[in-house]
């Protein structure tokens, strides 16, 4: 491996993932060139005015790839990108793609707490950022936090107000007289499949968020398998309407599967109906993936719309819990098929299918896309639970890595040493052989599909001398699911507002999302048989004290 920290997959599953056709042998990158011959003058991707054809897209590549080696990037290298939905996105992660440059997939609600902590662990050479977004200077936090870091490292800018000392990046898309020469330079040096080809960020339960590296052939098998579990095929027509560094839209199976399938990826920057609408008429969208909030609005603003929906086939739900009363109205209100989806960034994938019955698609989050995704569903001892029983799920396959990235101690307790993944969700199995999700385990809090680490909440909580011990938790919310609820105990004498808590989440730069919104002060933590602070307790506390105080 060109990278240290990764945990390989034992040899005996490589020879059998191989076997099987799942891993092609092939870096993600091989394919730009392959779906350009085949779908040649196709349009590829719709973003505003731009449309670009397939043999269009693979020049980009290479031309943005060309350049990326001329500013010193090499394979193995690794970059921080944070970029909106954009058809320079799309080519830049398949420029990545081309030269074995890894690219770590940020949030762009990220700020320098996780900006900073990223680039670090992944020792990034380069930060790819908008100029400026939603009034946010992009570029110029990019600019500070290149400058702190001990290597050395690029600040490349998408945007019209590119300052000087930084690389523009649209000038490095421009194309090639000769793409057939570069093309054959490009592939002469093409990085090995089984290296690191991209970088997703862990929903994570540690105080410091997990990176998780995936292969070259583990993410194209990922995105092809989800494309013909969903029937992706030429004529569909997505529509990227989640930020595309999450796995969810990139690769489940989102803009790689349709691209694997000739079809076209229609880009939008926000989530909005009055943004997506329209371009769902104008473009004919067929599929596209939503987290239940947007879904709720999208449902609610259908109603008024004037805009013609009728192309939809497929609305594919997931990332946190969909209520299954909300569910039975999707289909109907959007006029197509709703598909839940219960995914990871840590590999296994499950759909409802296509031809499942309403009463399985409400109810259940879908079932594995692979045969060769393993299951164990185990109480708290770690034995498997009796058939229809909920406990939690382990799961070990061909794009489910064996470790996080870097991260040795949390390794030794996310996996088992056999190499089960320990996802934290307590699932059982529904009669339909679907999962359903029960719950979870795992110490974090699920704001609409965003997850916040609690620890990591906790753990800037804990910095303020007002505080002496602090827990985070999920509170229930209306329109997001959950919110981040702080429980603190106080120093004798002192005090303590929310006011003051998101002050120093502000002023820390933590992501915006993550800000606490709301404070309970409480006299004591209720504790586990264990000593550990018990949470379910405390939630429930909470929630009763609400409860009263409301009466
Ligand atoms: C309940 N909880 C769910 C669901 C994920 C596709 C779709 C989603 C993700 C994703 C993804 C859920 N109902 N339908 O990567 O490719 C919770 C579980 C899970 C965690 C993973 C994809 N779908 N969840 O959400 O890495 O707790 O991936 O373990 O962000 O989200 O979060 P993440």
């Amino acid at each position: 491996m060109k990278r240290d920290g990764f945990t390989p997959w034992p040899i005996e599953f490589v020879e059998r993932y191989t076997a099987a056709g799942h891993w092609r042998g092939k870096p993600l990158g091989h394919w730009t060139w392959s779906w350009a011959q085949e779908y040649g003058e196709r349009t590829a991707i719709v973003d505003g005015e731009v449309r670009l054809s397939y043999r269009d897209l693979a020049e980009h590549v290479d031309a943005l790839a060309d350049s990326l080696l001329d500013l010193g990037l090499r394979d193995g290298d690794n970059i921080l990108v944070q970029l909106p939905n954009s058809w320079e996105f799309v080519a830049l992660f398949l420029a990545c793609q081309r030269i074995g440059v890894a690219p770590v997939l940020a949030l762009l609600a990220h700020r320098e707490h996780e900006l900073a902590y990223l680039a670090d662990l992944a020792d990034v050479r380069a930060i790819v950022v908008p100029d400026t977004w939603q009034g946010f200077d992009h570029q110029g936090l990019a600019g500070e936090l290149a400058a702190s870091l001990p290597q050395r490292c690029g600040v490349f800018v998408l945007g019209d107000d590119v300052s000087k000392s930084n690389v523009d990046l649209r000038s490095l898309l421009e194309r090639w007289q000769d793409p057939a020469r570069l093309r054959a330079r490009l592939d002469a040096t093409a990085p090995d499949p089984g290296e690191i080809a991209l970088f997703l960020l862990s929903g994570g339960t540690t105080g410091t968020p997990k990176i998780i590296a995936r292969t070259h052939q583990d993410y194209e098998y990922n995105a092809r398998q989800s494309g013909a579990v969903c029937g992706f095929d030429a004529g569909t027509v997505y529509l990227v309407t989640l930020p595309m560094g999450h796995n969810f839209p990139l690769g489940s199976p989102g803009i790689l599967a349709t691209l694997i399938q000739g079809g076209r990826v229609v880009m939008i920057r926000s989530p909005k109906p009055e943004v997506a609408f329209p371009v769902i008429e104008r473009e004919g969208v067929t599929v596209t993936s939503l987290v239940p909030a947007i879904a709720q609005r999208w449902v609610e603003a259908v109603a008024t719309t004037e805009h013609d929906l009728s192309t939809l086939e497929l609305v594919q739900v997931g990332g946190s819990v969909l209520d299954p009363a909300f569910a039975a109205r999707i289909g109907p209100a959007l006029g197509c098929t709703l598909q839940q989806v219960y995914g990871m960034a840590e590999g296994l994938l499950n759909y409802t299918r296509r031809d499942d019955p309403a009463s399985v698609t409400n109810h259940t989050q879908g079932r594995p896309i692979s045969e060769d995704d393993e299951i164990l569903i185990v109480d708290e001892e770690g034995s498997p639970v009796p058939l229809g029983g909920t406990g939690e799920l382990l799961t070990r396959g061909p794009y489910t890595p064996r470790g996080y990235f870097r991260a040795p101690e949390h390794n030794a307790r996310a996996f088992s040493p056999d190499g089960w993944y320990r996802t934290g969700d307590l699932v059982r199995w529904h009669e339909s052989g679907n999962f359903v999700v029960e719950g979870r385990v795992k110490d974090l809090i699920n704001r609409g599909g965003e997850k916040i680490s609690a620890p990591e909440v906790e753990a800037v909580v804990d910095t303020l001398p007002a505080v002496r011990r602090v827990a985070a938790i999920p509170l229930p919310d209306p329109e997001y699911g959950e919110l981040v609820c702080v429980c603190v105990v106080l120093q004798p004498g002192r005090s303590l507002t929310l006011e003051e808590v998101r002050d120093l989440f502000a002023a820390e730069g933590v992501a915006k999302f993550k800000h606490p919104q709301q404070l309970e002060i409480v006299a004591d933590f209720p504790l586990t048989a264990v000593g550990k602070v018990d949470k379910k307790a405390l939630r429930q506390q909470i929630l009763t004290r609400s409860e009263e105080q409301a009466a």
